[in-house]
């Protein structure tokens, strides 16, 4: 082998509040290096998590891995909250190992490729692998100015060339990307916009999957990464099934629409040990339609509340989420959502949820980025920090700091009543939780600590 690729999560220097859980894997980095193991070397240095959180230790860890055969480092700007620390390792880089070509990559890479004009050499918009295989067929040189590589859609098929038994090793928590794509467009969302190919693995093969990576490393749960778990209801019936026949002992979580899910389907996700995340986003009829949440809004607040409704009644372990203040809310949508969330709960019933409200937050590579003129002008909508990721300080705060609607104008504090409410409605639900649902939930986080 002629040189070796490092594959480098950068340090999230801002991320406070918002990166808390640094329990995140790296699905992403273990396909990148997995495409190309048979070209040249590949390992993934993770720099959000080194022990010393200071930028400083982050890049003396990094130093600790250049040895003379990497040809090539891959940088993943993951997420905006990863920019300035891509930023930092890149000139770290320039200033230490002037000849190393250097590729980034990732969702804020494909969503403003333009950030990293002379700083990157090649920047890949899309799915990395077959990019980064063309990169590695030879030992790759520095090009004169920075390359825009076009990611071509990766396809996921049953002939893949992960190692499974190597996925997540030494993890608690293993994700696993069992599908790519979602036939969906919420406009807060990045997935429509990236145009990354549908496709998934046969339920054969993604069982194998999930058994080999049990079998092999014993976590205590399997998280799947899928942008939308679930999508196709034949697949997934089929899929849960089998689990359900293995009886792994572990817990699963994945993240899915209540509109998507039938009564039957919950009853088999809470017997295979799932804890299943519902991205409702809103309980208002206006807002379902500004943010697009569906072609039938009326039928997928009614369809999502039955839904929800089935899953206290089948006592299965669930995360309701919403997004408070996307352009166009006001403060009589926000308390349609409230008025929508009671009904979930008549007096007396059994609950097996928990409510998480967010507000709002800008991101490059979204329809709601690309329509900001136009909801400044019909809602009268600002955004306090445009290039929030480029500035230091506590990016959650930057990056929510934002005016729906000037229906809010002069009363901006109450934009964030969600945060106390919201503490209000989880303590009615969780006084209501089974003993089982309780110790579920318990194990489900006393493992990610
Ligand atoms: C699952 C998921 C999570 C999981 C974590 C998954 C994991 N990796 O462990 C959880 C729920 C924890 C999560 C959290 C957050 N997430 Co998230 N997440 C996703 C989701 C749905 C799938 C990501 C995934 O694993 N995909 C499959 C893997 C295999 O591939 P991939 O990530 O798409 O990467 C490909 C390309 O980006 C590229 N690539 C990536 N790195 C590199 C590097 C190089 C060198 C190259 C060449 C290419 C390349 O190639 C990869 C393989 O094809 C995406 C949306 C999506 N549809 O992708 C959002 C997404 C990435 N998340 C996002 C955000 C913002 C967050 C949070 C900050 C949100 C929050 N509310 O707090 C937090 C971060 C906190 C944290 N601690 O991680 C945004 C990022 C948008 C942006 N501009 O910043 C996305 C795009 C969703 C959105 N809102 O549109 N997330
Ligand atoms: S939020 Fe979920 S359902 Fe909506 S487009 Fe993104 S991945 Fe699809």
């Amino acid at each position: 082998m002629s040189f070796r690729l490092l594959l480098v999560a950068p340090p999230v220097l801002h991320g406070v509040g918002w990166w808390s859980n640094r329990d995140a894997g790296k699905p992403h980095l273990e396909s990148l290096a997995a495409h190309v193991r048979r070209l040249c070397g590949a390992d993934v240095v993770e720099l959000d998590r080194v022990d010393e959180p200071d930028l400083p230790g982050a890049l003396a860890h990094l130093d600790t891995q250049l040895t003379d055969d990497v040809g090539l480092v891959g940088i993943s700007c993951w997420t905006s909250l990863h920019y300035l620390g891509t930023v930092a390792v890149i000139k770290h880089l320039r200033a230490t190992h002037p000849t190393l070509p250097i590729v980034v990559g990732g969702h804020h890479a494909t969503a403003l490729p333009s950030d990293f004009e002379g700083l990157a050499d090649w920047v890949v918009v899309g799915d990395g692998e077959h990019a980064l295989r063309s990169l590695c067929a030879a030992p790759p040189k520095r090009p004169d100015e920075t390359v825009l590589l076009k990611g071509a859609p990766i396809t996921l098929s049953d002939d893949d060339p992960m190692d499974w038994t190597q996925v997540g090793v030494g993890e608690q928590t293993v994700w696993l990307t069992l599908s790519r794509g979602c036939p969906f467009r919420c406009r807060f969302c990045l997935e429509p916009l990236r145009g990354a190919a549908s496709s998934r693995y046969s339920v054969a093969h993604a069982l194998h999957i999930v058994e080999t990576v049990v079998r092999s490393q014993a976590p205590s749960s399997v998280a799947f990464a899928d942008p939308l778990f679930g999508s196709n209801r034949r697949w997934t019936e089929q899929f849960l099934a089998g689990l359900e026949e293995l009886a792994l002992p572990v817990q699963f979580w994945a993240e899915t629409r209540a509109d998507l899910v039938t009564a039957e389907l919950l009853a088999l996700y809470r017997r295979c040990g799932f804890k299943l995340d519902f991205g409702l986003d809103t309980g208002s009829l206006v807002m379902a339609e500004v943010m697009e949440k569906a072609a039938h809004p009326e039928r997928y607040l009614r369809r999502s509340a039955e839904m929800l409704r089935a899953a206290d009644a089948e006592a299965l372990p669930h995360g309701v989420y919403l997004l408070f203040n996307y352009p166009g809310e006001t403060p009589e949508t926000t308390r349609a959502t409230m008025d929508w969330i009671r009904t979930l709960m008549p007096p007396g019933g059994a609950s097996s949820g928990w409510l998480s409200a967010q507000s709002f937050f800008h991101l490059p590579g979204t329809e709601s980025f690309r329509r900001m003129p136009e909801y400044a002008e019909r809602f009268g909508s600002r955004v306090h920090h445009p290039r929030w990721w480029t500035l230091t300080g506590d990016h959650h705060r930057l990056a929510t700091a934002t005016l729906p609607h000037r229906d809010w104008e002069g009363q901006e504090d109450a934009m964030w009543g969600h945060v106390r409410w919201q503490r209000g409605v989880n303590a009615r639900w969780s006084a209501r939780w089974t003993p089982e649902v309780r110790s579920f939930l318990q194990t489900f986080y006393g493992q990610r600590g």
